[in-house]
Order: C-alpha cells, then structure tokens, then sequence
C-alpha cells in the first residue's frame, strides 16, 4: 500500500493535521450520507461525490486562508466545500433543497455556494467557475486585496474552449489564480487518456507561458499541502497564475445515474488500496502525532455531525413559492 510521504512535515502543527484529517472525514461520512439519502429519494437533481478524492481536495485548500481567499468549484465541488469549512447543516439543507440551505434551497449540490466563506460556487457548467475565477482575480488585484482565487475543476474541463481562454488572459495580465485540475482520469465515463494527445494537462501550461506542476499522489495528503503551500507562496506574490494537477480517483459513479460499467472492480479496488483517509490516519499513528483514542473521537465527532446535518435537513422547511422570485437582482 502506498505511504503518505512528506519531506517537510514538521511546518505543519499537530492541530492543523488533525483538522485536515477531520476534514477528510467530513467529505467522505458526508457524501456516503448523501448516497443513501438518494436512494430514499429525499434528495431532488443530481449529485456528484467526492469519495476518494479527498485529500486532493483538503491539501489544496488548507493552504489557503480560510475566511479571505476565493475559490470556485465545479459539479464534484462536496469535497471543496467542506474544505473550505462550510456549514454542514446548511450543505445538507442546501442539497435536500430546503429553506435553511445555504442558497435557500435554490441551487442544490451542483451550486453550492457560500459567499462569506470565500466559496463563489459549485458549476454544473463544465469550466463555467474557470470564468467566474478570473473575474474574481481581476477584481482582487485592481483592488490590491492581495487575495488570491483558486479555481478547482477535472480533467475533462481542460478540453473546453474556456480553459485556454482564461489560462490565457490570466496569463498576460498576471492574475492571482491558481488553476487546479483534479484529475480523477475519466470525465463521466471517458478516460481522459483517450483525449488528450500529451501524457497530462498540467504539460500545456507552457503554451501560456505559466508554471505547470504535477502532484503525481494526490490521494498524499502532506503531498498535496506541501506543493500547495508553495504555489500559494508564489501567486500571492504577484507572479501571476500556476496550473497544477493531481491525480487520484473516484470511488463512485461520476454522479447517482452511473452504474459504472466502463471501469473494472479490480481497477477500483487497486484505487481504494490507496485511500488518503487510511494512509493518513497510519502517518498520525505511526509518527506518534496522534493517538488511537485522538482519532477514534474524531471519526466519532464527523459521525454525529454529519447525523445530525441530516436532521437538521429533514426538519427544515421547504422554500415558499414567493421565494423563487428573491435574489435574483443584486442591490
Ligand atoms: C459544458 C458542459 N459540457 C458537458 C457537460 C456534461 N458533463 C457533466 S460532468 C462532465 C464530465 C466532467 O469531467 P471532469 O471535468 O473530469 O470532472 P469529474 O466529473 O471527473 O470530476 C460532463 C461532460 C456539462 N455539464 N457542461
Ligand atoms: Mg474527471
């Protein structure tokens, strides 16, 4: 099985390691709610999952300041979300479609948003936050805020026309975005290696004259953070944009309509040899960083959590027909 490695794990305190653990916790207890939840058939539209994905998703964000930087999302955006410490009632609501969601029940899992959070939103666009990201970027350097955007989305959103305009303009007016493709090696069903003619992505970040970097283990927690922690390093500094990828895997179908028949269980059980979650909690134990009791309580305090997000959603209120005409002009 393959080891979380980390060259410089003595920058990270012990407390941010459990947090990122819990985190991971969150993402998975959270999505396999959810997969539930549809079947019972309390959760309208579509959803996409996040399990197995998840240290590429909390490395990245971890080392951005919560509660100050931006990030977008795209349709897989849980497991964004809850990095970026999102309520966990108010996702819950938001994905039932209730009131107390936090779009008001309006957007649903593929537009979860949350503004004061720093999170632009979910997509069900496919490079539709790649816009969205460099609009927010423009805005944080004519303001000089010094915060910088992190636009998240898959492998398969490389080949839309979006994508190199944005990496483009982002390029020539030295934007503070960070362009991160999660590649999780299909889009829907089609393996990303059938449609591209280069080995990965993240290679075409020359044709714009930026940096391309490659997280070869993204299900390496410490090794997402660290590579992370240095783009965040750079771009903040007013380098302009970095495109970087990580590789890891979907444990799921690309949404609850995919039986998943294009990929073999051999093929994803090797993937789920690998879980982050697993490999992560060895490093804690192993290192000595936390006891077995230390992470028992933090699962059990994901459990209950994530228990009672659900309560709280099925307890909640739908939204008021007159609502559907709320929020749609700015003040
Ligand atoms: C513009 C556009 N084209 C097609 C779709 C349908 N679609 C939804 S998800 C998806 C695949 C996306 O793959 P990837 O970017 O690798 O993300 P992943 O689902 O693997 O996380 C497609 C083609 C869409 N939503 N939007
Ligand atoms: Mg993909």
């Amino acid at each position: 099985m393959a080891k979380t490695k980390s060259k410089k794990e003595t920058r990270l305190t012990k407390e941010k390691m459990l947090e990122m653990h819990r985190m991971m916790l969150d993402i998975r207890n959270f999505d396999n709610k959810v997969n539930r939840l549809v079947k019972r058939g309390v959760v309208p539209g579509m959803t996409h999952f996040s399990v197995g994905e998840e240290a590429a998703n909390v490395g990245a964000i971890a080392a951005i300041e919560k509660g100050f930087d931006l990030i977008t999302s795209n349709h897989r955006g849980h497991g964004q979300s809850i990095a970026l410490g999102i309520d966990l009632n108010g996702m819950m609501a938001e994905i039932m479609g209730k009131a107390t969601g936090t779009c008001k029940g309006k957007g649903g899992s593929m537009h979860i948003a949350d503004l004061d959070g720093g999170n632009l939103g979910a997509n069900g666009i496919v490079g539709g936050g790649m816009g969205m990201a460099i609009g927010a970027a423009l805005t944080q350097k004519m303001k000089n805020t010094g915060k910088i955007v992190m636009c998240c989305f898959g492998d398969g959103a490389c080949n839309e026309g979006t994508f190199h305009e944005t990496l483009n303009m982002a390029s020539i007016w030295k934007l503070p975005v960070i362009f991160y493709s999660i590649n999780n090696l299909y889009g829907i069903s089609t393996p990303i290696k059938d449609v591209i003619n280069i080995d990965y992505n993240y290679l075409r970040a020359s044709s714009y004259g930026i940096p391309g970097h490659f997280i070869e283990d993204g299900n390496d927690l410490l090794a997402v953070y660290e590579k992370f922690e240095e783009l965040v390093e750079y771009v903040r500094a007013g380098n302009g944009p970095v495109l970087v990828e990580s590789i890891t895997y979907r444990w799921l179908g690309h949404s609850t309509s995919d039986p998943g028949k294009y990929r073999t269980k051999e093929e994803v059980d090797e993937w789920k040899k690998k879980d982050p979650i697993v490999r992560f909690k060895n490093h804690l134990l192993e290192n000595k960083i936390a006891s077995e009791e230390e992470i028992v309580a933090l699962e059990d305090a994901s459990n209950a959590d994530v228990e009672e997000s659900v309560k709280f959603a099925l307890s909640s209120p739908e939204p008021t027909l007159e609502s559907a005409f709320e929020d749609i002009f700015a003040d």
